[in-house]
């Protein structure tokens, strides 16, 4: 487990905005700032994709964007890349059934938080004995944002999840919008995870507000 008990993760992961330069068609920093702004309570660095930073261009980037987190207070969590988060000493690494074994991240990164995305009660189960802080679940609903996607899920993994009796925190992800982010909350998820709903809205602040209203209306 992190340094973070796990009723201030549940709160972290109220509006986790996840981001990299490839879901950006204006400069990251400003959307990073105006989603401070607007309420996100935790931040994960993603840089993948077609165009996607690499090397010291992708550090830069973290660094930087680490920096606005840092100042207004907000964790910074690593998307894959275990190495750039011991590099830059980021608050956490986020990491897929397909990356690196959860258990040999959990001993690289010490306390630092760990997100583990799952799908299945058995994946879940194993995320929770290697470690995690949280669990990652989706895609919810369709996106456009991740070509290798699982199959789409519905809130109903997240409702099964916790009448099996899994209480470790759970967020969201995939299709989430301040439209349907109710639904995920009531499900039983602590929280939503959004790229495109933040990243690619022509108002940043204000669509940030919007989802955030929605997630704090529904959290018991
Ligand atoms: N993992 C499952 S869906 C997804 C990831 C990274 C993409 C979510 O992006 P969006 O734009 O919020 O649907
Ligand atoms: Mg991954």
């Amino acid at each position: 487990m992190s340094e973070f008990d796990s009723k201030r993760i549940e709160e972290l992961l109220t509006l986790y905005f996840i981001m990299g330069s490839t879901n950006c068609d204006r400069d990251p920093v400003y959307v990073l700032e105006q989603a401070i702004e607007g309420g996100i309570t935790l931040f994960q660095y993603r840089e993948k994709g077609r165009g996607a930073l690499e090397g010291k261009q992708k550090v830069k980037l973290a660094e930087k964007l680490q920096k606005i987190c840092k100042d207004a207070s907000i964790p910074f969590i690593v998307n894959d890349d275990v190495d750039l988060a011991l590099t830059i000493d980021a608050d956490g690494v986020h990491v897929g059934q397909e990356d690196e074994c959860a258990r040999a991240v959990r001993e690289r990164i010490g306390n630092k938080i760990l997100g583990i995305s799952t799908h299945t009660l058995s994946e879940a189960h194993h995320a929770i004995a290697d470690g995690a802080d949280y669990l990652g679940l989706g895609p919810i609903y369709p996106t456009q944002s991740k070509e290798d996607t699982e199959k789409v899920q519905g809130t109903e993994l997240i409702q099964n999840f916790r009448e099996l009796n899994i209480t470790t925190p759970i967020v969201g992800i995939g299709g989430i919008t301040s439209s349907n982010a109710n639904k995920v909350i009531q499900a039983g998820g602590n929280g939503v995870s959004v790229i495109s709903a933040i990243a690619a809205a022509e108002n940043v602040k204000q669509a940030t507000e919007q989802l955030k209203k929605q997630v704090d209306k529904n959290v018991v």
